[in-house]
């Protein structure tokens, strides 16, 4: 039996709601620079989002809806989609610098409490390490990267969520096992991810995965609950808490360990 060393976190949809007022503003401000008439709409975009990784889903979304695209100047296709991301980056950024992203309900508290409790934090996430540092930096501070001893992200393994290679690529980091840690998502391609590198995985909803199957998760939540703006606790047993906390994780953590799950 393994105790609770680790909390690893998902960062788009979990650490905060990025995907819908974020990355896809920022995609289509990277098209409109490069005089592309493409625009992802709120609905769209949810479609898109079945493909993890900015790069892949740039491509996912020319093969669907442009299939006979060619870049202007005879440039290849990869360096295109390579430049167009990096525009993206670039707004996308700019977007968190300026504070428009705030972080979810609990997840400041949280992080926190786990530090005062001597848990270790990591980061497995399909987004650029540009993007996480700068969600770090203006929602907790300048030495908020300093908190996680691993921040596993993007293209350090070739094969994004719903692989589980970045949750391998954040153990190995962290020298832990799987069983040691718990993970922290927002969709079923992150639970797959995590699952699928043996940890167990609290899930906190977002509308654009809210209706996903999360057959496997330890617990699902709306959000992670805060001092007066109870969770709501939409699969598993949080034994009536109204925030997810270090305590309830230790919790959840000691019966996964002990108990078959019946999910
Ligand atoms: C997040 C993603 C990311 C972002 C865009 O998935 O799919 O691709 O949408 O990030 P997860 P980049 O939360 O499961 O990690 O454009 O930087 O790739
Ligand atoms: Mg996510």
């Amino acid at each position: 039996m393994y105790e609770l060393k680790a909390l690893v976190f998902d960062v788009d949809g979990t650490l905060a709601d990025t995907e819908r007022d974020g990355h896809r503003v920022a995609f289509n401000l990277a098209f409109a620079e490069a005089g592309l008439d493409w625009n992802w709409s709120i609905e769209l975009y949810g479609e898109l989002l079945a493909v993890t990784g900015g790069k892949e889903r740039i491509r996912f979304y020319l093969q669907r809806h442009h299939p006979g695209f060619r870049p202007p100047g005879g440039e290849g296709l990869d360096a295109f989609i390579a430049g167009l991301h990096a525009a993206k980056t670039r707004h996308f950024t700019r977007m968190l610098a300026e504070g428009r992203l705030p972080l979810r309900p609990g997840v400041a508290r949280l992080l926190g409490e786990a530090r005062e409790a001597g848990l270790r934090l990591a980061i497995a996430t399909t987004t650029t390490p540009a993007n996480v540092e700068a969600l770090l930096v203006h929602t907790l501070g300048a030495d908020a990267p300093g908190w996680f001893d691993a921040i596993s992200a993007g293209d350090a393994v070739p094969a994004k969520k719903p692989a589980a290679d970045i949750y391998h690529h954040a153990l190995e980091a962290l020298g832990l096992p799987a069983a040691a840690c718990l993970a922290f998502e927002d969709s079923a391609h992150g639970l797959a991810a995590a699952r699928g590198a043996g940890l167990e995985t609290v899930i906190t909803v977002n509308d654009y995965t809210r209706g996903q199957d999360f057959t496997g998760a330890l617990l699902v939540v709306d959000h992670l609950g805060e001092p007066g703006r109870p969770m709501t606790v939409l699969a598993g047993d949080a034994g009536g808490a109204a925030m997810v906390d270090v305590p309830l994780l230790r919790r959840l953590h000691a019966r996964a360990q002990g108990l078959e799950r019946t999910a």
